[in-house]
């Protein structure tokens, strides 16, 4: 039997990881093995990959490289960590993933989404996540979070606009795609959301 592919999404700060870790409880609760793991990154040279692209070293890297080399991350990631672990059954919980490439690359830097398209089915075949959890929340609560766990990425130092373009468009492709996302408002206590989470997976779950 093969697992299922939840991924989570949202702006810098909005509660991914602090939420994945208690999906990743629920899941095992009721007797799942479960992946966790993160884009850009999840393998050795996903997570050098990563260092390239969220560092300073490369600061003004041209938007295709930026998009190949998230593209380049997430494929060697499905070859080595995402299909076996579903194949073996495994659930995987994956922080970011190409919704984040159509919002960050597509909707904050302006790559038209259908080139994005084009290197998805290439990398990805028809594999999609079955479903997605995007966390929504002002840009200035996320940043203010983001801002107390250090030094700003390369994405974090953009400008205003850029954030509201990301979050535009994640909000704009979950709307397109009921079935998939669900929708979570990441701007209240920690408790709540980790509630209603509970409550969107029990949902899901129900439906099969
Ligand atoms: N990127 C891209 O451009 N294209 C792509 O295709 C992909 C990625 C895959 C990866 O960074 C960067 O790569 C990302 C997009 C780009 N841009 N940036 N920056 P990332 O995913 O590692 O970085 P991030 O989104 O900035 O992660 P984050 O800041 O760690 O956010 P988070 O995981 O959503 O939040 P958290 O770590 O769970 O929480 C942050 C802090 O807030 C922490 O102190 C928590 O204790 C606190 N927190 C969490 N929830 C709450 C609530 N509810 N209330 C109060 N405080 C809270």
């Amino acid at each position: 039997m093969t697992g299922r592919f939840i991924t989570v999404e949202g702006g810098e700060g909005a509660g991914k990881t602090t939420q994945l870790a208690f999906l990743r409880e629920s899941l095992e609760r009721v007797g799942h093995r479960v992946l966790l793991t993160r884009e850009p990154g999840g393998t050795p040279l996903g997570e050098a990959i990563r260092t390239l692209l969220l560092g300073h070293r490369h600061d003004g890297m041209a938007l295709a490289t930026e998009t190949l080399l998230m593209f380049a991350a997430r494929a060697e990631h499905l070859e080595r960590v995402i299909r076996p672990a579903l194949a073996a059954g495994c659930w995987v919980l994956c922080d970011r993933f190409t919704d984040a490439t159509y919002a960050y690359q597509g909707g904050g830097r302006g790559l038209p989404a259908a080139r994005i398209a084009v290197l998805e089915d290439w990398v990805q075949g028809s594999l999609r996540p079955d479903w997605t959890l995007l966390f929504d929340l002002p840009i200035e609560v996320g940043l203010a979070r983001a801002g107390r766990r250090g030094a700003a990425d390369r994405f974090e130092r953009e400008d205003w606009a850029f954030f509201e373009r990301v979050r535009a468009t994640y909000l704009e492709r979950a709307g397109r795609e009921p079935d998939r996302y669900r929708v979570v408002d990441a701007d209240r206590p920690m408790a709540t959301v980790r509630a209603e989470v509970e409550t969107l997976l029990a949902g899901w779950l129900e439906r099969g």
